[in-house]
């Protein structure tokens, strides 16, 4: 099993490139033998794997909480609609028994988080919940030395697919060495094998690098943060609509340029969490 958030179709992407990819990410997981399960909470029912009228119809909304660990309970109990983020997904499919999970980029430290205090509650969740999360990276539009700097603090493994530098989600490097490489998904599930043996408990972090042909470079991408980034302090957003607010700026201002490379990388995550979920099996 692959577990597959939901924040990323409601608040991560506009319609329809936001339902085409959450179709096609689930096609791919079966395609490399494992079964897809898109998380998310429906009139106050936690679903695990949904039909495909449910996706279709959570594509399409616009009402929809956005749930991490402070209310996915919250949007349960008073019956409300909630599509859960890295955190809220790994609790969902922790609660299941389910220890692969793939996206596109995970929540991390703000940048100017020094004066905001704005940290992703993935990054805790990372800290304490056993699953594996298969992402692209942290997006630029964050800090991410201090995101690997709150990781390694809390005790996260990050683990680069085939790749020696993390990756930066649009671009395959950030510029900083990644704190560890893995050249195979047998190999990440000895990693996870040999943790579980030890009594490490605690998720880990798998960032797959963009396929190169989905590339966009680091220093074009950096102009649109560095706009979108003056958007939301001249808009004064904050609170947990940041991260929505600053994707949905640089979509604007690269001109739907950067959706075609975030379905490509979620794509190809799901291909890998797939190949590892079958590895942890073998
Ligand atoms: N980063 C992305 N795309 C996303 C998100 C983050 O590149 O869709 C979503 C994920 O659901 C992630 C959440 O868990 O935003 C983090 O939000 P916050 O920074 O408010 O914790
Ligand atoms: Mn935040």
């Amino acid at each position: 099993l692959v577990a597959l958030e939901s924040t990323i179709i409601t608040h991560g992407m506009p319609y329809p490139g936001n339902l085409e990819m959450a179709r096609s990410v689930e096609t791919i997981i079966r395609d490399n033998g494992a079964v897809p399960a898109t998380i998310a909470v429906i009139e106050g029912v936690l679903h695990i794997g949904l039909e495909a009228a449910q996706l279709e119809a959570l594509a399409q909304t616009k009402g929809a909480m956005k749930v991490s660990r402070a209310d996915m309970a919250f949007a349960i109990a008073e019956r409300r609609t909630g599509a859960t983020t890295v955190a809220a997904t790994m609790i969902g499919a922790a609660r299941a028994g389910i220890r692969v999970f793939a996206t596109g980029g995970i929540g991390g430290v703000h940048r100017g988080a020094e004066e905001t205090f704005d940290i992703s509650a993935d990054l805790e969740e990372l800290a304490r919940t056993g699953v594996i999360v298969v992402c692209a990276g942290a997006k630029a539009i964050l800090d991410i030395p201090k995101t690997l700097e709150v990781l390694e603090t809390r005790g996260v493994p990050v683990v680069t697919y085939d790749s020696a530098t993390f990756p930066a989600f649009w671009s395959r490097d950030s510029g900083l060495k990644s704190p560890l490489t893995l050249n195979s998904p047998a190999a990440i599930a000895n990693f996870q094998t040999v943790r579980d043996q030890l009594g490490v408990d605690g998720g880990m972090l798998i960032a797959n690098p963009v396929p190169q042909a989905d590339e966009i470079p680091r220093e074009e991408m950096e102009i649109y943060i560095t706009r979108a980034l003056d958007n939301a302090e001249r808009d004064e957003i904050a609170g947990k609509a940041v991260t929505p607010y600053l994707l949905d700026s640089l979509f604007h201002l690269t001109d739907g340029r950067s959706l075609k490379t975030n379905i490509a990388l979620v794509e190809n995550n799901a291909r890998l969490a797939a190949e590892i979920a079958v590895a942890m099996v073998d």
